[in-house]
């Protein structure tokens, strides 16, 4: 052995321990787990009992919940094995927000038959940062003996287990699939950047910790130099990234000093967790309306905002959120990123299609600006805005739309236009055909326009007749 060697081990074995809990097994804080550059700080989980995790089992039978543990009093519960079971695991907590597991279980239970534990360790994750990332690890071996207890108890296999995990979470779902092979799928909801991030497979969510591995990423930016909370590179088999990954409508983007983590984690500090938290609330959202959140192939973000990468060919695009598992990966790990758009603000889910809108009206040269709204039978979309300049009569305009209403749901194109700047003379336009070219699968809908309307006027355009 080199002097070298003899030096890291010693360094390495001067500050190592091992703590060990029960059925649980030992946790130490060798490499992987601490003393690598990614884990500068070692930090040894807490107990059991200290973390106080729980098992909070929601069913079709019970929107409210049942607290559940790993012996013979599970008889007592609604817990069925032929259901299959999902678990949900926080980690990072927003303040007035700790209990969306509960939230996102009621909406899972209301929709599908199956079993859904929200696990809570309120008390483990919130404290300095090393400390909580380390508490996880007893977190996911909690939640393994629990598998392990349920397929035992109700002859049930790894195969009918889904752990949903955000943020410190996410990764304790991936050594949950460590633990139990042949997990499902694991849904990574922004899985955490510091102490996870470059460190060995192990002690990550990784596409090895279940049959699929989905991955939606809201605050990817880099940590050190931008406080991103979550991970920048792909983790799973699928990873989305709404608006770009980084930075999310309605949110303002994070400020403070990677020293504040401890701060941040602990919420003493007034940092706002909007970005990272998105990703488990697109997830409840998706879990009602799963079509509102579908993911585009793309190189990037701006080949996708340019429409590089519209419409959908060939059934290439996954849901993000809960139904990411309808989509069947040609060659099990995409080698491409998922893209698509939310709104700022509940509903997050959007459709995207494009219309195309060929404008008939006065003859001479004008400048001005149009604008398209989508109406459907209960709803109305905001404006877009489909051209500013030259308004010439015969020519098509494109504008590409993130609709809260589907293509299909469109009962009516209401046109508008305004005049640069007072025209005198007192112009008429109007949309003489409107199409709309649905995103997911190239349909399109057609609509006929009837009249000309003046400046800042609502032309009503509807289908045309069939
Ligand atoms: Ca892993």
């Amino acid at each position: 052995m080199t002097p070298l060697w003899s030096l890291f081990f010693l360094i390495v074995a001067s500050h190592a321990a091992e703590v060990c809990y029960d059925e649980l097994g030992c946790f130490d804080d060798f490499p992987p787990w601490g003393g690598t550059p990614q884990r500068p700080a070692p930090a040894l989980p807490w107990t059991p009992a200290a973390i106080g995790t729980r098992f909070l089992l929601f069913t079709p039978k019970n929107r409210y919940y049942q607290e559940i543990k790993p012996d013979e009093s599970m008889e007592a519960s609604n817990y069925s094995g032929r259901r299959k079971t999902r678990f949900v695991i926080p980690g990072y907590l927003v303040k007035g927000d700790e209990d969306w597991p509960q939230t996102m279980c009621k909406a899972v239970v209301q929709r599908e038959n199956v079993n859904c534990i929200a696990v809570e360790w309120k008390n483990g994750a919130r404290t300095r940062y090393a400390q909580a990332a380390n508490n996880a690890r007893v977190v996911a071996a909690q939640v393994a003996s629990m598998i392990t207890f349920l397929m035992g108890h109700y002859n049930q296999n790894a195969g009918h287990f889904h752990i949903i995990g955000h943020s410190v979470g996410a990764h304790a779902a991936g050594e949950v699939g460590t633990r139990i092979p042949g997990l499902a799928r694991i849904s990574g909801l922004d899985p955490a950047e510091p102490y996870f991030q470059g460190t060995d497979a192990s002690v990550r969510l990784d596409p090895g910790d279940a049959a699929l591995v989905d991955v939606i990423h809201t605050d990817g930016r880099p940590f050190q130099s931008k406080l991103g909370l979550g991970v920048t590179e792909p983790v799973g088999h699928i990873d989305f990234y709404p608006n770009g990954g980084e930075q999310m409508p309605g949110c303002s983007s994070n400020h403070g000093r990677p020293s504040d983590l401890d701060a941040i984690w602990e919420g003493t500090s007034r940092f706002d967790a909007c970005n990272h938290a998105r990703a488990y609330q697109y997830y409840t959202e998706s879990i009602g309306k799963p079509q509102a959140f579908m993911g585009y192939p793309c190189s990037d973000m701006e080949s996708f905002a340019a429409g590089g990468c519209f419409p959908c060919t060939g059934g290439r695009c996954p849901l993000m959120g809960h139904r990411a598992d309808s989509f069947s990966l040609m060659d099990g790990l995409s080698k491409t990123k998922f893209f698509l758009n939310t709104g700022k603000s509940e509903p997050f889910g959007r459709y995207s299609f494009k219309a195309t809108v060929l404008l008939t009206g006065s003859r001479w040269p004008n400048l001005g600006y149009m604008f398209v709204a989508f109406a459907g039978k209960k709803d109305r979309t905001k404006e877009f805005q489909l051209h500013v300049g030259s308004l010439v009569p015969g020519r098509k305009y494109e504008v590409l739309v993130d609709s809260e209403l589907d293509a299909g749901e469109v009962t009516e194109v209401r046109f508008r236009w305004n005049n640069h700047i007072i025209n005198p003379l007192s112009p008429k336009y109007g949309a003489m055909h409107v199409d709309l070219l649905r995103g997911k699968d190239h349909q399109v809908f057609l609509f006929c326009g009837t009249e000309k309307v003046a400046e800042n006027e609502i032309q009503s355009v509807l289908p045309c007749p069939v």
